[in-house]
């Protein structure tokens, strides 16, 4: 589907990879160096449900990895980015109903906002922006891979109408070493995130749920199965397989994702194609909460970007707020955050506008430094603010400041 309009990214000057780029991988639970294996990075970051606007949640999240992207382009790499959109699925249908409206028009109208929201954000846009509707006949020709490889086993429905689809994890010699869960805790998460360990018949409690036989009043499209919808998983692990290959850079998403979506993403690629790993790094961002509770559109406690929006926040100042935090902090949203972001704006653009200052290549390969460790943007964050406080003789500067931070932090000083 089309995604969203691009910000021009200046080119910074100077070399940019004087230090390996160094993210924290899930997987090993370990920061690793992260070195595409040629000019072009590849990178997979979950999308949204779109049956409510984007809050500060998903906006955190989007930023994180348009920071990652922004320092890869500094790199000097292209990034193949694919972030799908899972514009069918049951909070979708559901929400469709409870407010008597047509779920394609739900998705419609939020995933356009959410364009809306990313391009103000000036979160760069992914190269391949898919929607799980769009690419529902390679879908289903994933699952059809999965079946012949002997991985997935028929459930009839409880009306008896027809059969569902079903992965065995155990097919996946892999599964279990994204997350590292011990079973008791993979059940708890997996009953909590859209799984249905308890469906009697499934070979196995985790089994994953790959085609769901069309349901009484509910859309379906045509498959080798009968007619249907596909299970949360295997949209994701279907659209990156085919976009991006095997081993690709990064895996991307909010920290709610790890398990199950994740491992069973990789769970279905590594039995589609015999290839592991499935990411070379999986990469996660905290939870962004609102009073002691994660910010989720099933709790309500949302804050939405495209209404801080309209009460004229500036989004420069919402992007600073964001990335005043690191990004696998599970952290509250608060006014002074957003407050600290509105400051920093007004001094950063203050200085920028100054006819001298303190040395800019000092500052930039500050800058770079900070963000080839783990995307380090509080510290880089705090290396401005010091550079907008001294003072310095630096006629360049103001300039090239400006340039970086549009640049690597995507904030725009005009
Ligand atoms: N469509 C699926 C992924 S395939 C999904 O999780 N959609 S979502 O709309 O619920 O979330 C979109 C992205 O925002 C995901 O990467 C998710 O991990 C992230 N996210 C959701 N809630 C939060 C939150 N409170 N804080 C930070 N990130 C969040
Ligand atoms: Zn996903």
């Amino acid at each position: 589907m089309q995604s969203w309009a691009a910000a021009a990214v200046p080119l910074v000057a100077g070399s940019a990879d004087a230090e390996p780029l160094r993210l924290h991988d899930s997987a090993s639970d370990a920061l690793v160096e992260v070195r595409p294996d040629s000019s072009t990075a590849r990178l997979y970051v979950c999308g949204i449900t779109p049956y409510d606007a984007t809050h500060l949640g998903h906006a955190a999240t989007y930023l994180a990895f348009d920071t990652l992207v922004r320092v890869w382009r500094d790199r000097g790499h292209q990034v193949d980015y694919v972030q799908n959109v899972t514009d069918i699925d049951d909070p979708l249908l559901e929400r469709a109903v409870r407010d008597g409206e047509d779920w394609t028009a739900v998705a419609e109208r939020e995933t356009a906002l959410f364009r809306e929201d990313m391009a103000a954000l000036r979160v760069l846009p992914p190269t391949s922006f898919v929607g799980a509707v769009e690419a529902m006949q390679e879908i289903a020709q994933f699952v059809e891979r999965l079946v012949s490889a002997g991985a997935a086993y028929r459930l009839p429905t409880p009306d008896g109408s027809g059969e569902d689809v079903y992965l065995s994890v155990e097919a996946a010699p892999h599964f279990g070493q994204v997350a590292h869960l011990g079973l008791d805790e993979m059940l708890v998460l997996s009953a909590e995130r859209g799984g249905d360990p308890d469906r009697p018949g499934k070979k196995h409690p985790l089994d994953a749920l790959l085609w769901l036989s069309a349901r009484a009043g509910e859309p379906s499209w045509p498959s080798a199965f009968g007619p249907g919808r596909p299970g949360w998983h295997v949209e994701c692990a279907a659209i990156a397989v085919r976009r991006l290959g095997a081993a690709f850079d990064v895996q991307g998403g909010g920290s709610d994702l790890l398990f199950p979506h994740h491992e069973m993403s990789a769970a279905h690629a590594e039995v589609a194609t015999g290839d592991w790993p499935f990411a070379k790094a999986y990469v996660h961002a905290g939870m962004v909460g609102l009073d002691g509770e994660k910010m989720s559109k099933s709790r309500g406690n949302l804050v939405f970007v495209s209404r801080l929006r309209s009460a004229g926040v500036h989004p420069g100042a919402l992007r600073l707020a964001l990335l005043g935090e690191h990004y696998r902090a599970d952290r509250e949203w608060t006014d002074a955050a957003l407050e600290l972001g509105r400051r920093r704006l007004e001094a950063w653009r203050e200085a920028c506008s100054r006819e001298r200052g303190p040395s800019g290549p000092d500052l930039l390969a500050g800058l770079r430094r900070a963000l080839a460790e783990d995307l380090d943007t509080p510290s880089a964050l705090r290396l401005v603010d010091a550079w907008c406080s001294a003072e310095g003789d630096d006629v360049h500067a103001p300039a090239a400041v400006r340039d970086a931070v549009d640049a690597l932090l995507g904030v725009l000083l005009d």
